[in-house]
C-alpha cells in the first residue's frame, strides 16, 4: 500500500510505479535499523499524498500573500497548535521543509556572519548543521566544536563549561544525530548562561522521547528548539522549531523561514505533520516509545553479551553506536554484510574513530522503526543474535543466507502496511 491512487500511477508512469513498489518490497522484506527512520501511518501518508500539494501559501495564517487559502489557514494552525500541546510550547512554526532548513532558521534568527558558534562535532555524534565544514554552518560561522570524554565517551560537560567561558559563542547548539546518552539540557542552559550565550536545541533524533516525557524536554529551558518529524516522532519529512516563552524570537523566526530561507509552505506535508500531531498526543504513542527503549535496551544488552562492543558501554536512548574493531572489520564491512542479511544500518564513526566517514569503525543501530512494525524484546532478542552470528562469520555464506530467510520470514508475520 502506498496511496489509494497508486493504480493512476501504474497507468500513468509504469517506471516509477516499479520503482516506488521494489522499494515498498524491500521495506517489507527487510529489517530497517537505520536509528533516523521509521514508517509514517497511512493516515499520514494520505495526508501528505492529498491535492493539498497543489496550493500556494506564502505567508503564514491570515497573513498569506495568496488567495484561496482558508482551507490550508486551518490546517497549519492546527498543526501549530497540536504541536504547541504535544510539547508544551507557546511558539510553533511548521513551515520547515526539513531539519536543515530549520536549523537554518534558527541560526538566520539569531545570528549574522562570522558569529561563533558552539556545536557537536560530526565526528563525535554531532549533525551537519551544527557546524561542520562541509555545511553552509562550518561555512558561515565561527565554529568550535565540544568534545566527548575519551574514557567515558559521554558528552564532557566541564570541558563545555571551560570552553564556553574561553570562546564566549554567540549560540551554542545541543542535540546530536549519533549519541547514544540523556542529553543534560539544564546543565547547558546553565553554562550558556554563564557567558550570555543563547541555546538552541535540535532534538530530531529524540522527539517522539521528549514528547512522551522518556527523555527530558528541552522546551522551557533552551531559548530555541529544532526538530524533524520523521524520526522518533513518526512522522512526515519534515521540521519545526519550537520556542518557550515564545518572547523575543517569534516574529524573527517566523521572517527567518519565510521570506528569509524558504518561499511557499508545503502544504500538504504540514497536514501530514499534524496528524502525526495527533497521533502523537494518542496515549499509545507513549507505549510504543516505551518499547523503544524496551527493544534498544535489549539490543545494546545482548550485542554486549555477544562480546561486541558499543560506544560509552550501552544506551539510554533509541539508538547505539557498534564499534566493529570488535568484530575485526569497519563499519562500511559491517553494513554491507549485514545488507546482505536484508538489515538495513547506516556505518557511522565511533569516538576516536582513525578511519574516514566513508569507512569508519562502527554501525548505528536504532530500534523506532522495528519497533512500529511491531517486535518486541524477544524478536529484538533473536535478531540481534543473527547480527552477531553474521559480524562474527563473514565468509559463511551458507550461514548468512540462513539468517538472511529467518529475517524475511519474520518480517512476513510482521508487515509494515497490511494490505485490506
Ligand atoms: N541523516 C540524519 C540521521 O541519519 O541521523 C540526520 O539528518
Amino acid at each position: 500500500m502506498f496511496h489509494q491512487d497508486a493504480t493512476h500511477l501504474s497507468k500513468m508512469d509504469s517506471e516509477i510505479f516499479g520503482l516506488i513498489d521494489n522499494e515498498r518490497k524491500r521495506q517489507e522484506e527487510g529489517l530497517e535499523l537505520i536509528a533516523s527512520e521509521n514508517y509514517a501511518s497511512p493516515a499520514v501518508m494520505a495526508a501528505q499524498g492529498s491535492l493539498l500539494t497543489n496550493k500556494y501559501a506564502e505567508g503564514y495564517p491570515q497573513k498569506r500573500y495568496y488567495g484561496g487559502c482558508e482551507f490550508v489557514d486551518e490546517v497549519e494552525e492546527l498543526a501549530r497548535t497540536r504541536l504547541k500541546k504535544l510539547f508544551n510550547a507557546e511558539y510553533a512554526n511548521v513551515q520547515p521543509h526539513s531539519g536543515a532548513q530549520a536549523n537554518m532558521a534558527a541560526y538566520f534568527a539569531v545570528l549574522k556572519p562570522g558569529d561563533k558558534v558552539m556545536g557537536m562535532s560530526l565526528n563525535e555524534g554531532g549533525h551537519l548543521t551544527h557546524g561542520s565544514p562541509v555545511n553552509f554552518s562550518g561555512q558561515m560561522y565561527n565554529v568550535r566544536s565540544y568534545c566527548l570524554d575519551p574514557v567515558t565517551e559521554r558528552i564532557d560537560y566541564n570541558q563545555m563549561e571551560d570552553m564556553v567561558k574561553h570562546e564566549r559563542p554567540r549560540l551554542i547548539v545541543a542535540g546530536a544525530s549519533a549519541y547514544p546518552r540523556i542529553i543534560d539540557f539544564m546543565t547547558m542552559k546553565e553554562i550558556a548562561n554563564k557567558v550570555g550565550a543563547i541555546l538552541m536545541v535540535d532534538m530530531a533524533h529524540i522527539a517522539g522521547l521528549v514528547a512522551t516525557g522518556l527523555h527530558p524536554s528541552p522546551v522551557g529551558i533552551a531559548d530555541i528548539v529544532t526538530s524533524t518529524t520523521h524520526k522518533t516522532l513518526r512522522g512526515p519529512r519534515g521540521g519545526i522549531i519550537i520556542a518557550s516563552p515564545a518572547g523575543e524570537w517569534e516574529k524573527k523566526l517566523n521572517s527567518s523561514v519565510f521570506p528569509g530561507v524558504q518561499g511557499g509552505p508545503l502544504e500538504h506535508v504540514i497536514a501530514a505533520k499534524a496528524v502525526a500531531f495527533k497521533e502523537a498526543l494518542d496515549p499509545s504513542f507513549k507505549e510504543y516509545q516505551k518499547q523503544v527503549l524496551a527493544n534498544a535496551q535489549m539490543m545494546s544488552k545482548t550485542l554486549m553479551a555477544e562480546g561486541i562492543q558499543l560506544a560509552s558501554q550501552g544506551t539510554d536512548n533509541h539508538l547505539m553506536l557498534v564499534k566493529t574493531d570488535s568484530v575485526n572489520m569497519s563499519g562500511k564491512e559491517a553494513q554491507a554484510i549485514l545488507e546482505t542479511v536484508a538489515i538495513t544500518c547506516n556505518k557511522n564513526m565511533v569516538p576516536g574513530d582513525k578511519r574516514s566517514p566513508f569507512v569508519t569503525s562502527g554501525i548505528r543501530l536504532g530500534t523506532p522503526a522495528i519497533t512500529t512494525r511491531g517486535f518486541k524484546e524477544n524478536h529484538v532478542k533473536d535478531i540481534t543474535l543473527w547480527i552477531a552470528k553474521a559480524l562474527k562469520n563473514p565468509k559463511d555464506a551458507t550461514l548468512l543466507k540462513d539468517i538472511k530467510n529467518k529475517v524475511v520470514n519474520l518480517c512476513k508475520e510482521f508487515p509494515v502496511y497490511p494490505i485490506r
